[in-house]
C-alpha cells in the first residue's frame, strides 16, 4: 500500500443504446477489484460517467427526433440505474456533457493551446454540398485508405480498424443525404501526439496493468505517432476555445471526465481532487475494453503530460466478450441485453458476476453461454461453494444452536491463510479468474474436509470432537463469505447475516478471515445459491435465439432493397460507344471504347449476338463506371454498360444528354 489513495475509473459507455454485457465485462471485474482492494484497507475511489458526445449520438438523436442532450439524459438514466441492479456502484457517476467538464476540457485545451502542443492547421475535409456542412467522423462513409474496405470516417470498423483523420476517407458519401462529398479546406486543430514519441517509449513499458495494455501500446509507439485532429464542425460538444464552429472531438472531452467526475465527487466528499490527479505519483487505475488501449495508454498519457498533470499509474483492459461462440454483434442479434435478457428474467446479479469473474483470464476473450452459465450456476455456486456453506450452518444450527465457542484448528487456519495469499496476489494482478478458483478451491477443500470428518457420526461417540469439526468448517465458511464479498456481494451479506452477524460483510477486512468467529446462535439456514434449471434455461436460449432468427430475416429482407448510400456509391453514366470489335476466340464478346465525358474506357460486353458493330457506335449507353476492373479472355474491361432482357435491350436515354452524364 503506498501513501496515495487508489482511484479507480471504468470506461464511459456512450449514450446512445442499452448496457450490454460486453459493458459488464469491464465494469464488473472494476467493481471486484475496488471492493477487494477495500477490504484490504486501502482508500479508494470508483469513478465513472456516460460519454455524451461524438458523432453516433448525434445521428441517433436525428434519428429519433430527440435532441443529443435528451437522449444522452435518458441513457445516462439507463446506465446509471443498470449498473446499481448489478450491484455496480460508483462512487460518481458523472456525464460528459455536464459543465464541470466542460470547464475542465476547456482549461486544458487551453493550457495545451499556450504550451504549443496544440496548433492550427488548415485541411481539407469532407464536405456535403448538398447539405451545406462539413461531415464529421460518422456523417461519411467511403472507402479505408489502408484495406479498402468500406468504412466511417473516423474507423476502418469493418476492415482493418485503421482510425481515420478527417479527410483520409476515400469515395467519401453523406450520410444524411447520400451525397458524393467533396473535399474543401477548413482549418483545424492538431495535437501534438509525434512529440511525444520519446515520452511514451518510456512511460508506457513502466506502466501498471495487465500486459496486453502495455504491448499493444509499445508496438504502436514504436511504429509512429501521428498528430491528432482534435476539432469537429459539429454544435454538440466541447466549444474549441475561441471557436464558435467548432467543438472538440469526443476523445478529448471523455477521458477529461475523468478528472471531472472526481472534482464532483470531491466537491460533495470535502475531499481534494488533486490529490488523485496532481503530482509524481498518481494511484490512477483505468479498467477498459481491450479496443480502447490507444486512448487511454497512448493519447491519454500524452494529453495529461501536456497539460502537466499526474499519468495513470495503470490500465487493465479486458478481453472481447463472443455470445454462444459467436461475434458480439448487436444489428446480427449476438448480444445479452443486461436487462431484458438478465435481470428483468429473475436472475440474480451475482451469478452473472461470478460468471464473468471466473469464466476466462481478464484480457482473453470470454464466451457467454446459456448452457455454461447454468454448469457453473449449478456445479460450483450451488454444488460446491452453496453446498459446503449449508451443510456445515445446517449441522451447527441443529446440533449446536449455532456457532460453537471453540476456536478453528491452526491447520485449518493455515489453509485459511494460504487462500488468503494466494487471493491477493492474484488481485493485485488483475487476476480475477485466479482469485475466484483459489476461493472456489477453499471451498472444496471445506468439502472434503467435512465429508471426511463426518461429523454427523462423530457426534454419535464424541461430541467435543464433532464440534471442533464443525468450528473448523464455520471458519473457513466465514473466510468465504469475506474473500467472496467483491465478486458476490448481495450472496455474500445474506450469508453473513446467516453467520449471526447484523452488520455490513463490506465494512470487514478479508485479514478478519482467520479471526474466531465467537459463540453466537444463528437461525435456521437457507440455501445461499438455487440451481437453474434446464427449462429455465431453454427460455432463456428462445430468446436469444429469436432475436438471432429475427434480425436473420430483416437482413434477408433488406437484401431486397438497398440503401441510398449503397446505390449513391455507383457511379452510373451515360457513355457514348465510340468503337466495338469482336474478340478473339469469343462468339459473344465485344471489345468496346466508351467515351465517358472525361475519357475513354475500355468495356468488354457480352452483346455480340445481337449487334453489329456498325449498330452500336455512335450510341449512347448506361455504363457502371466504377466497377472493379476485371479481366475477360485476356481483355481488361473497366466497367459495364446495361442492357435489359435476354436479348440484351441495351438502355439508352429518352432525350440526347452529353457523355458522362451522371445516371441518378
Ligand atoms: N465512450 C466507449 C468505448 O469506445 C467510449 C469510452 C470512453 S472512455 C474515456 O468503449
Ligand atoms: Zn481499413
Amino acid at each position: 500500500m503506498s501513501g496515495k489513495p487508489l482511484l479507480v475509473t471504468c470506461g464511459l459507455p456512450y449514450t446512445n443504446g442499452p448496457c450490454h454485457i460486453g459493458h459488464l465485462r469491464t465494469y464488473v471485474p472494476a467493481d471486484c477489484y475496488v471492493r477487494y482492494m477495500r477490504r484490504t484497507g486501502e482508500d479508494v475511489v470508483f469513478i465513472c460517467g456516460s460519454d455524451n458526445h461524438g458523432t453516433p449520438i448525434v445521428i441517433s438523436a436525428e434519428q429519433e427526433g430527440a435532441s443529443p442532450r435528451e437522449l444522452s439524459e435518458r441513457y445516462h438514466r439507463h446506465f446509471d440505474s443498470t449498473f446499481r441492479r448489478m450491484l455496480i456502484w460508483f462512487d460518481r457517476f458523472g456525464m460528459t456533457d455536464d459543465p464541470v467538464n466542460h470547464e475542465t476540457t476547456r482549461s486544458i485545451v487551453q493550457r495545451l493551446l499556450d504550451r504549443g502542443y496544440i496548433y492550427a492547421r488548415t485541411i481539407r475535409q469532407s464536405y456535403c454540398p448538398d447539405c451545406s456542412r462539413f461531415l464529421p467522423d460518422r456523417y461519411v462513409e467511403g472507402v479505408c485508405p489502408y484495406c479498402g474496405a468500406i468504412a466511417r470516417g473516423d474507423e476502418c470498423d469493418q476492415g482493418c480498424g485503421q482510425h481515420l483523420e478527417p479527410g483520409e476517407i476515400r469515395d467519401a458519401v453523406c450520410k444524411i443525404c447520400g451525397a458524393k462529398a467533396e473535399l474543401r479546406e477548413q482549418e483545424h486543430y492538431f495535437f501534438r501526439l509525434s512529440g511525444f514519441k520519446e515520452f511514451l517509449l518510456k512511460y508506457v513499458p513502466e506502466l501498471r496493468g495487465t500486459a496486453n495494455a502495455r504491448n499493444y501500446a509499445l508496438g504502436w509507439v514504436k511504429e509512429a505517432l501521428h498528430d491528432w485532429c482534435i476539432t469537429r464542425t459539429l454544435d454538440w460538444g466541447v466549444r474549441f476555445p475561441g471557436r464558435d464552429d467548432l467543438v472538440v472531438y469526443v476523445w478529448v472531452d471523455a477521458p477529461i471526465g475523468y478528472i471531472s467526475f472526481t472534482k464532483e465527487w470531491a466537491e460533495t466528499a470535502g475531499a481534494d481532487w488533486t490529490e488523485y490527479w496532481c503530482g509524481d505519483e498518481t494511484r490512477v487505475t483505468h479498467f477498459i475494453g481491450g479496443d480502447i488501449i490507444y486512448h487511454h495508454c497512448i493519447f491519454w498519457p500524452a494529453l495529461l503530460a501536456g497539460a502537466g498533470y499526474g499519468l495513470p499509474y495503470a490500465v487493465v483492459a479486458s478481453g472481447m466478450v463472443t455470445i454462444e461462440g459467436k461475434k458480439f454483434s448487436k444489428s446480427r442479434g449476438y448480444v445479452v441485453w443486461t436487462n431484458d435478457d438478465y435481470l428483468d428474467q429473475g436472475l440474480p446479479p451475482d451469478y452473472l458476476r461470478y460468471y464473468l469473474l471466473s469464466y476466462t483470464n481478464h484480457t482473453k476473450e470470454l464466451d457467454f453461454s446459456w448452457k455454461v452459465f447454468q454448469e457453473r450456476v449449478n456445479n460450483e455456486l450451488v454444488g460446491t461453494l452453496g453446498n459446503f456453506i449449508y451443510r456445515t450452518m445446517h449441522f451447527a444450527q441443529k446440533e449446536f444452536g449455532g456457532v460453537p465457542g471453540v476456536p478453528a484448528e491452526p491447520a485449518i487456519v493455515e489453509e485459511i491463510e494460504r487462500t488468503l495469499g494466494a487471493v491477493d496476489a492474484s488481485m493485485q494482478n488483475y487476476e480475477f479468474k485466479n482469485a475466484a478458483d483459489t476461493m472456489m478451491a477453499l471451498a472444496s477443500f471445506g468439502n472434503s474436509y467435512i465429508q471426511n470428518a463426518a461429523p454427523w457420526k462423530l457426534i454419535k461417540q464424541d461430541r467435543g470432537a464433532a464440534e471442533q469439526v464443525i468450528a473448523n468448517c464455520l471458519q473457513i465458511v466465514k473466510a468465504l463469505v469475506l474473500l467472496f464479498e467483491p465478486l458476490m456481494p448481495e450472496t455474500a451479506q445474506r450469508a453473513w447475516r446467516m453467520l449471526g452477524y447484523d452488520d455490513r460483510v463490506a465494512d470487514h477486512g478479508v485479514h478478519e478471515a482467520t479471526t474466531p468467529l465467537g459463540a453466537r446462535a444463528i437461525a435456521k439456514p437457507a440455501p445461499l445459491f438455487a440451481k437453474m434449471e434446464d427449462a429455465k434455461i431453454r427460455d432463456l436460449e428462445a430468446i436469444l435465439a429469436a432475436r438471432v432468427g429475427e434480425t436473420k430475416r430483416m437482413r434477408k429482407q433488406a437484401k431486397g432493397t438497398v440503401s441510398i448510400d449503397l446505390f449513391s456509391q455507383l457511379d452510373i453514366k451515360v457513355g457514348r460507344i465510340v468503337a466495338a470489335e469482336p474478340i478473339r476466340g469469343s462468339k459473344n464478346l465485344y471489345r468496346l471504347m466508351i467515351d465517358l465525358g472525361d475519357g475513354q474506357r475500355q468495356i468488354v460486353s457480352g452483346i455480340a449476338q445481337f449487334y453489329t458493330p456498325d449498330e452500336l457506335i455512335g450510341r449512347d449507353v448506361a455504363v457502371i463506371a466504377n466497377l472493379e476492373p476485371t479481366t475477360i479472355f485476356g481483355v481488361e474491361s473497366q466497367g459495364m454498360i446495361l442492357a435489359a432482357g435476354d436479348e440484351a435491350s441495351l438502355i439508352v436515354p429518352l432525350r440526347p444528354v452529353k457523355p458522362g452524364t451522371a445516371v441518378r
